[in-house]
């Protein structure tokens, strides 16, 4: 029997494999099967060095080294998701009575070849509208539903749903995300409500692979997924603080990365401490702040001596995840290497405490007139303002996907204000659902915290005016004007009362 050798690429591998010409057909697509990592739900596809589809039998023609075939496994449900199961029942019926008119009549009627035609063609729309909502140009029913996380409580919250995420995520990550995507991931607009959990994870996975960690840094593909995957389980299902915003933090931090053009000014080493930062900064928050934990000697607050509980605890998190060799992205550096990113993360996480924040300001600001990247200080510094500048930067972006993160904002806010009021605690006074409002909350915010420090950053890079600067300035006069009107109609109502 001749024995055949097959050169294929999968997954960036060039592998080979070697079957007999008589080899059984089902023997030889569960051989590719297994070389592809691919699911029963997979499609497999093989193309020639001319992009053609071949048939994976046992006939499929012998090639070089240099020659090899690409071997793909393509997720079938992508495409189920978006053909529902009625139009799949229509096809087979369809197709039953086809056969059934043949034995009948001999030939089948034309009313018939167009009905087929007709429900064909439906198919092939809500598949290519299936493959918009992956470029994130669009979004069928199913995907708002589960991308929408508005109410925030609607994100997946018990283990089964964590599950699924894991499942999408795995099989998501082996398709391509499309420049369009990859370019938008670099800049402010981008718009984190369209994209579900899974999703997510998929673009954490680009952002590591696009600033070439994995090559770099010896990162394992196998062992990046489960990180991020621990990351994602570590985050609360609480309003504000869960696994969307660690995710628009990195996002944030990414894009400042890309627009800053830091890679030309800092060590490969140092930028995955500020995205692995970004990734971890508020692991296991549960949702109540620093001030809450003190007043209520929670837990936290005892272990850390009221020193930053919250900021310890994401830390201790993070190196916990991080403590086990198949989620450990670090395992593969020298132990000066790993000391320099765990107290570079420790340095940046307890920076985003805002209790240090006028502090931080300043220790920057006086480095600017002679900030020199080469000084280890500088840049220590500056780290900690990018991570600062990506925790707080929502009203940055585009106003429709800024608006929102207020409201989750304000509801964990006030969760807060509620239980400090029944557990008889001081009551923070911006939390407070009596005596705060959207605007008035924001416009503060904005004029007193974020305008000076993005400011500053503007100084050192100019090029940021019109990515986060610019953007603030009219977040502020948005909310200036919404607060000037709500205190006419109040006023008005009062004139009315009188
Ligand atoms: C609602 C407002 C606020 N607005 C934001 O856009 C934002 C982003 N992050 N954060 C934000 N807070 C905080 C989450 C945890 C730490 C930072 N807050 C801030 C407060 C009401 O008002 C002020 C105003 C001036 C100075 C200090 C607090
Ligand atoms: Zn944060």
């Amino acid at each position: 029997m001749e024995t055949k050798i097959i050169h294929f690429m999968v997954h960036g591998r060039l592998e080979r494999a070697e079957f007999g010409s008589e080899c059984p057909a089902a023997d030889v697509k569960d051989l590719f099967q297994a070389a592809a990592e691919a699911e029963p739900h997979h499609i497999l596809k093989m193309y020639d060095t001319n992009g053609s589809l071949v048939n994976i039998t046992p006939q499929l023609e012998a090639n070089g080294e240099d020659s090899y075939y690409r071997l793909e496994a393509v997720a079938s449900d992508l495409k189920r998701v978006g053909t529902p199961p009625e139009l799949d029942d229509m096809e087979h019926r369809l197709h039953r009575l086809e056969r059934k008119v043949i034995e009948d009549v001999g030939s089948v009627p034309e009313v018939l070849r167009e009905m087929k035609t007709h429900v064909e063609s439906f198919k092939e729309k809500l598949e290519s509208l299936e493959h918009l909502s992956w470029m994130g140009l669009f979004k069928t029913d199913r995907d708002q539903r589960l991308a929408d996380p508005k109410p925030p409580t609607q994100q997946p919250s018990v283990p089964d749903g964590r599950e699924q995420v894991h499942r999408r995520f795995l099989h998501m990550s082996s398709l391509q995300v499309t420049e369009e995507v990859k370019e938008h991931l670099k800049t402010p607009l981008f718009d984190n409500w369209q994209w579900e959990e899974a999703e997510m994870l998929v673009l954490l996975q680009v952002m590591f692979a696009d600033l070439d960690f994995l090559a770099l840094l010896h990162i394992e593909l196998d062992v990046l997924q489960n990180f991020l995957f621990e990351v994602y389980c570590h985050y609360n299902n609480v309003p504000f603080h869960n696994f969307r915003h660690c995710f628009c933090v990195t996002q944030m931090m990414y894009g400042l990365i890309w627009l800053t053009d830091l890679r030309s000014h800092f060590p490969p080493l140092d930028l995955l401490v500020m995205l692995t930062s970004a990734l971890c900064h508020d692991l296991d928050h549960p949702g109540y702040s620093n001030v809450f934990q003190i007043n209520a000697q929670t837990h936290l607050a005892r272990r850390y001596n009221n020193v930053s509980p919250l900021e310890n605890h994401h830390c201790t998190m993070a190196f916990g995840i991080l403590s086990e060799p198949e989620r450990n992205i670090l395992k593969n550096l020298s132990g000066e290497q790993y000391r320099h990113i765990r107290a570079g993360m420790i340095r940046c996480i307890l920076a985003t405490d805002m209790a240090r924040h006028n502090d931080i300001l300043l220790r920057f600001r006086v480095t600017q007139p002679i900030f020199d990247f080469t000084n280890e200080e500088h840049r220590e510094v500056l780290m900690k303002i990018m991570l600062k500048v990506s925790d707080i930067s929502n009203e940055a972006r585009p106003m429709a996907v800024a608006e929102p993160w207020l409201d989750c904002l304000l509801q964990e806010f006030f969760n807060q204000s509620d239980t400090e009021k029944l557990q008889g605690l001081p009551v923070t006074p911006f939390m407070d659902r009596d005596q705060v409002s959207k605007p008035s909350s924001q416009t503060n915010f904005i004029q007193f915290v974020l305008l000076p420090l993005f400011t500053e950053l503007t100084k050192l890079f100019p090029c940021l005016e019109q990515h986060i600067l610019v953007p603030v300035q009219r977040a502020l006069d948005f909310y200036s004007d919404m607060e000037r009107v709500t205190k006419q109609e109040k006023e008005q109502e009062e004139l009315e009362l009188l």
